[in-house]
Protein backbone atom coordinates (compact mmCIF):
# COMPACT_ATOMS: atom_id res chain seq x y z
CA UNK A 1 0.00 0.00 0.00
CA UNK A 2 1.27 3.50 -1.02
CA UNK A 3 1.66 5.66 2.46
CA UNK A 4 0.49 8.60 3.06
CA UNK A 5 1.69 11.91 5.01
CA UNK A 6 0.62 14.72 6.22
CA UNK A 7 2.86 17.85 6.18
CA UNK A 8 2.01 20.94 8.04
CA UNK A 9 4.55 23.61 8.06
CA UNK A 10 4.49 27.51 6.21
CA UNK A 11 4.59 28.26 2.68
CA UNK A 12 7.11 30.86 1.74
CA UNK A 13 6.44 31.72 -1.68
CA UNK A 14 9.87 32.43 -2.83
CA UNK A 15 13.39 30.82 -0.75
CA UNK A 16 12.88 26.64 -1.45
CA UNK A 17 11.88 25.77 2.01
CA UNK A 18 9.40 23.95 4.30
CA UNK A 19 6.03 22.93 2.56
CA UNK A 20 7.70 23.79 -1.07
CA UNK A 21 10.14 21.19 0.05
CA UNK A 22 8.51 18.81 1.83
CA UNK A 23 5.95 18.19 -1.08
CA UNK A 24 8.00 17.62 -3.61
CA UNK A 25 10.76 15.31 -2.09
CA UNK A 26 8.15 13.07 -0.22
CA UNK A 27 6.01 13.06 -3.60
CA UNK A 28 9.46 12.30 -5.37
CA UNK A 29 9.71 9.24 -2.48
CA UNK A 30 6.61 7.52 -3.64
CA UNK A 31 4.60 9.00 -0.91
CA UNK A 32 1.47 10.79 -1.15
CA UNK A 33 1.50 14.18 0.63
CA UNK A 34 -1.16 15.77 2.06
CA UNK A 35 -0.28 19.61 3.19
CA UNK A 36 -1.41 22.05 5.85
CA UNK A 37 0.08 25.68 6.12
CA UNK A 38 0.75 27.24 9.10
CA UNK A 39 1.46 30.60 7.40
CA UNK A 40 1.78 32.14 3.95
CA UNK A 41 4.74 34.20 3.53
CA UNK A 42 6.00 36.01 0.31
CA UNK A 43 9.76 34.31 1.26
CA UNK A 44 11.41 32.88 4.07
CA UNK A 45 12.55 35.21 6.54
CA UNK A 46 16.70 34.58 6.35
CA UNK A 47 17.89 37.10 3.68
CA UNK A 48 15.20 38.98 2.56
CA UNK A 49 13.15 41.80 4.12
CA UNK A 50 9.89 43.40 3.70
CA UNK A 51 8.02 39.60 3.09
CA UNK A 52 4.42 39.51 3.88
CA UNK A 53 3.23 37.70 6.58
CA UNK A 54 -0.28 35.47 7.38
CA UNK A 55 -0.46 33.58 10.54
CA UNK A 56 -3.20 30.63 9.68
CA UNK A 57 -3.83 29.28 12.84
CA UNK A 58 -7.45 29.88 12.53
CA UNK A 59 -7.70 27.26 10.01
CA UNK A 60 -5.64 24.27 11.37
CA UNK A 61 -8.26 22.14 13.35
CA UNK A 62 -11.30 22.98 10.83
CA UNK A 63 -9.20 21.76 8.63
CA UNK A 64 -8.37 18.93 10.80
CA UNK A 65 -11.85 18.37 11.46
CA UNK A 66 -13.12 18.19 7.87
CA UNK A 67 -10.43 15.72 6.86
CA UNK A 68 -10.87 13.55 10.02
CA UNK A 69 -14.26 13.47 8.68
CA UNK A 70 -13.03 11.14 5.38
CA UNK A 71 -11.52 8.63 7.82
CA UNK A 72 -8.18 8.29 6.63
CA UNK A 73 -5.22 7.48 8.83
CA UNK A 74 -1.80 8.65 8.00
CA UNK A 75 1.48 6.94 7.88
CA UNK A 76 3.17 9.70 9.33
CA UNK A 77 2.51 13.51 10.70
CA UNK A 78 5.43 15.69 9.72
CA UNK A 79 5.77 19.47 11.12
CA UNK A 80 8.12 22.27 10.67
CA UNK A 81 7.91 26.25 10.89
CA UNK A 82 5.12 26.84 12.80
CA UNK A 83 3.56 31.03 12.89
CA UNK A 84 3.50 30.79 16.66
CA UNK A 85 3.92 28.87 20.07
CA UNK A 86 0.63 29.66 20.87
CA UNK A 87 0.03 27.56 17.48
CA UNK A 88 1.67 24.95 19.02
CA UNK A 89 -1.39 24.03 20.49
CA UNK A 90 -3.32 23.68 17.28
CA UNK A 91 -0.52 21.54 16.21
CA UNK A 92 -1.52 19.03 19.09
CA UNK A 93 -4.64 19.34 18.36
CA UNK A 94 -4.66 18.30 14.95
CA UNK A 95 -2.17 15.20 15.75
CA UNK A 96 -5.48 14.42 18.09
CA UNK A 97 -7.92 14.06 15.39
CA UNK A 98 -5.64 12.75 12.77
CA UNK A 99 -2.76 10.42 14.25
CA UNK A 100 -3.45 7.16 15.58
CA UNK A 101 -0.80 4.54 17.14
CA UNK A 102 0.64 3.94 13.97
CA UNK A 103 1.13 7.25 12.54
CA UNK A 104 5.01 8.36 13.17
CA UNK A 105 5.20 11.84 14.45
CA UNK A 106 8.47 13.12 12.59
CA UNK A 107 8.80 16.91 14.51
CA UNK A 108 11.34 19.21 13.04
CA UNK A 109 11.39 22.11 15.76
CA UNK A 110 12.27 24.64 13.01
CA UNK A 111 12.80 28.33 14.42
CA UNK A 112 16.22 29.03 14.69
CA UNK A 113 19.76 28.69 13.78
CA UNK A 114 23.08 29.84 14.20
CA UNK A 115 22.37 30.81 18.06
CA UNK A 116 19.51 32.59 17.70
CA UNK A 117 15.97 32.15 16.86
CA UNK A 118 14.61 32.89 13.32
CA UNK A 119 12.96 36.68 13.07
CA UNK A 120 9.51 36.06 14.04
CA UNK A 121 9.65 33.98 16.65
CA UNK A 122 8.15 34.74 20.08
CA UNK A 123 9.62 33.98 23.43
CA UNK A 124 7.32 30.54 24.42
CA UNK A 125 8.61 29.32 20.94
CA UNK A 126 11.19 27.05 22.81
CA UNK A 127 8.99 25.74 25.52
CA UNK A 128 6.18 25.20 23.38
CA UNK A 129 8.13 23.22 20.96
CA UNK A 130 9.20 21.12 23.89
CA UNK A 131 5.97 19.67 23.82
CA UNK A 132 5.72 18.48 20.53
CA UNK A 133 8.56 17.03 20.74
CA UNK A 134 7.50 15.00 23.59
CA UNK A 135 4.41 13.47 21.51
CA UNK A 136 6.98 12.40 18.58
CA UNK A 137 8.75 9.75 17.43
CA UNK A 138 11.37 11.41 15.81
CA UNK A 139 12.58 14.42 16.11
CA UNK A 140 15.09 16.82 13.85
CA UNK A 141 16.35 19.84 15.27
CA UNK A 142 19.59 21.65 14.34
CA UNK A 143 22.04 22.20 17.22
CA UNK A 144 20.26 25.98 18.11
CA UNK A 145 17.60 23.94 18.15
CA UNK A 146 18.13 21.54 20.47
CA UNK A 147 20.14 23.99 23.04
CA UNK A 148 17.20 26.36 22.89
CA UNK A 149 14.88 22.97 23.88
CA UNK A 150 17.43 22.15 26.74
CA UNK A 151 17.78 25.74 27.82
CA UNK A 152 21.67 25.17 27.33
CA UNK A 153 23.92 28.09 25.79
CA UNK A 154 25.22 27.67 22.69
CA UNK A 155 28.40 26.18 22.24
CA UNK A 156 29.85 29.45 19.98
CA UNK A 157 32.61 28.30 20.23
CA UNK A 158 32.87 25.01 19.07
CA UNK A 159 31.33 21.91 20.73
CA UNK A 160 32.57 18.30 21.94
CA UNK A 161 31.03 15.16 21.78
CA UNK A 162 30.41 15.12 25.52
CA UNK A 163 28.36 18.41 24.85
CA UNK A 164 26.36 16.57 21.92
CA UNK A 165 25.63 13.46 23.88
CA UNK A 166 24.48 15.57 26.60
CA UNK A 167 22.15 16.88 24.21
CA UNK A 168 21.15 13.60 23.07
CA UNK A 169 20.18 11.93 26.04
CA UNK A 170 18.56 15.35 26.76
CA UNK A 171 16.07 15.30 24.06
CA UNK A 172 15.38 11.57 24.31
CA UNK A 173 14.44 12.04 28.36
CA UNK A 174 11.49 14.45 26.80
CA UNK A 175 9.81 11.30 24.82
CA UNK A 176 11.09 10.36 21.33
CA UNK A 177 12.15 7.07 20.06
CA UNK A 178 14.50 8.34 18.14
CA UNK A 179 16.89 12.03 18.02
CA UNK A 180 18.69 13.23 15.06
CA UNK A 181 20.53 16.79 15.32
CA UNK A 182 22.25 18.55 12.32
CA UNK A 183 24.71 21.05 12.79
CA UNK A 184 27.28 19.16 13.84
CA UNK A 185 31.13 20.04 13.90
CA UNK A 186 34.10 18.79 15.72
CA UNK A 187 36.62 20.65 13.48
CA UNK A 188 36.15 23.82 10.84
CA UNK A 189 36.15 21.37 7.60
CA UNK A 190 33.30 19.18 8.52
CA UNK A 191 29.78 19.11 9.20
CA UNK A 192 27.02 16.32 10.13
CA UNK A 193 24.95 14.81 12.32
CA UNK A 194 24.60 13.06 15.81
CA UNK A 195 21.87 10.29 16.01
CA UNK A 196 20.99 8.74 19.14
CA UNK A 197 17.71 6.34 19.50
CA UNK A 198 16.19 4.95 23.02
CA UNK A 199 18.26 1.60 22.37
CA UNK A 200 21.42 3.06 21.76
CA UNK A 201 24.06 4.15 24.69
CA UNK A 202 25.72 6.77 23.33
CA UNK A 203 25.26 9.30 20.32
CA UNK A 204 26.75 8.11 16.68
CA UNK A 205 28.07 10.45 14.23
CA UNK A 206 27.95 11.39 10.57
CA UNK A 207 30.04 13.69 8.95
CA UNK A 208 30.35 15.01 5.24
CA UNK A 209 32.96 17.99 4.36
CA UNK A 210 31.70 21.16 4.69
CA UNK A 211 31.13 24.07 2.31
CA UNK A 212 31.75 28.20 2.90
CA UNK A 213 28.11 29.71 3.67
CA UNK A 214 24.75 29.98 5.00
CA UNK A 215 22.32 27.13 3.02
CA UNK A 216 18.64 28.83 3.22
CA UNK A 217 16.20 25.71 3.65
CA UNK A 218 18.79 22.88 3.87
CA UNK A 219 17.38 21.97 7.43
CA UNK A 220 14.39 21.51 5.71
CA UNK A 221 15.64 18.95 2.63
CA UNK A 222 17.60 17.01 4.76
CA UNK A 223 14.71 16.40 6.94
CA UNK A 224 12.24 15.72 4.00
CA UNK A 225 14.74 13.33 2.88
CA UNK A 226 15.55 11.32 6.49
CA UNK A 227 11.35 11.00 6.62
CA UNK A 228 11.77 9.89 3.07
CA UNK A 229 14.18 7.00 3.93
CA UNK A 230 12.11 6.23 7.14
CA UNK A 231 8.74 6.22 5.06
CA UNK A 232 10.66 3.63 2.75
CA UNK A 233 11.42 0.99 5.66
CA UNK A 234 14.83 2.54 5.94
CA UNK A 235 16.70 2.23 9.58
CA UNK A 236 17.09 5.75 11.20
CA UNK A 237 21.07 5.64 10.57
CA UNK A 238 20.52 3.97 7.28
CA UNK A 239 17.80 7.14 6.09
CA UNK A 240 20.22 9.56 7.66
CA UNK A 241 23.30 8.55 6.19
CA UNK A 242 21.18 8.87 2.92
CA UNK A 243 19.68 12.06 3.74
CA UNK A 244 23.14 13.82 4.19
CA UNK A 245 24.72 12.63 1.36
CA UNK A 246 22.40 13.96 -1.17
CA UNK A 247 22.24 17.13 0.81
CA UNK A 248 25.45 16.97 0.58
CA UNK A 249 25.55 16.72 -3.25
CA UNK A 250 22.54 19.66 -3.33
CA UNK A 251 24.40 21.75 -2.05
CA UNK A 252 27.57 21.01 -3.92
CA UNK A 253 25.17 21.88 -7.30
CA UNK A 254 24.00 25.24 -6.10
CA UNK A 255 27.52 26.21 -5.49
CA UNK A 256 28.34 25.49 -8.53
CA UNK A 257 25.28 27.33 -10.85
CA UNK A 258 26.10 30.22 -8.44
CA UNK A 259 22.57 31.29 -8.27
CA UNK A 260 21.97 33.84 -5.34
CA UNK A 261 22.34 31.24 -1.87
CA UNK A 262 18.67 33.00 -0.54
CA UNK A 263 17.11 31.88 -2.95
CA UNK A 264 17.70 28.25 -1.96
CA UNK A 265 19.25 25.06 -2.95
CA UNK A 266 18.38 23.39 -6.29
CA UNK A 267 17.36 19.85 -4.38
CA UNK A 268 15.18 19.70 -7.70
CA UNK A 269 18.15 18.33 -9.27
CA UNK A 270 18.46 15.08 -6.69
CA UNK A 271 14.73 13.65 -6.85
CA UNK A 272 16.03 11.06 -9.67
CA UNK A 273 18.97 9.53 -7.65
CA UNK A 274 16.52 9.81 -4.24
CA UNK A 275 13.86 7.49 -5.99
CA UNK A 276 16.81 5.35 -7.28
CA UNK A 277 18.22 4.83 -4.18
CA UNK A 278 14.85 3.97 -2.62
CA UNK A 279 14.26 1.35 -5.33
O1 LIG B 1 13.76 26.68 6.72
C1 LIG B 1 13.24 27.18 7.89
C2 LIG B 1 12.28 28.29 7.61
C3 LIG B 1 10.98 27.99 7.27
N1 LIG B 1 10.05 28.94 7.01
C4 LIG B 1 10.38 30.24 7.10
C5 LIG B 1 11.67 30.62 7.45
C6 LIG B 1 12.64 29.63 7.70
C7 LIG B 1 14.01 30.01 8.04
O2 LIG B 1 14.41 31.13 8.05
O3 LIG B 1 11.98 31.92 7.52
C8 LIG B 1 9.34 31.28 6.82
Amino acid sequence: MQKRAIAVHDISCVGRCSLTVALPILSAAGVETSIVPTALLSTHTGEFTGYTYLDLSNQLLPIADHLATLGRSYDAFYSGYLASGAQVDDVLGMMDRLCNENTHIFVDPAFGDHGRMYSLMDATMPSQMRRLCRRARTIVPNLTEACFLLDEPYPSEGCTPELIARLTSGLLALGPENVVITDIAFSPEHTGLAIQSRHMPQPVFQFRSRFEGVFHGTGDVFASLLLAGLMNNRTVQDAAAMALALTHDVIALTLQDGQPLRYGVQFEKILPQLWAKLQ
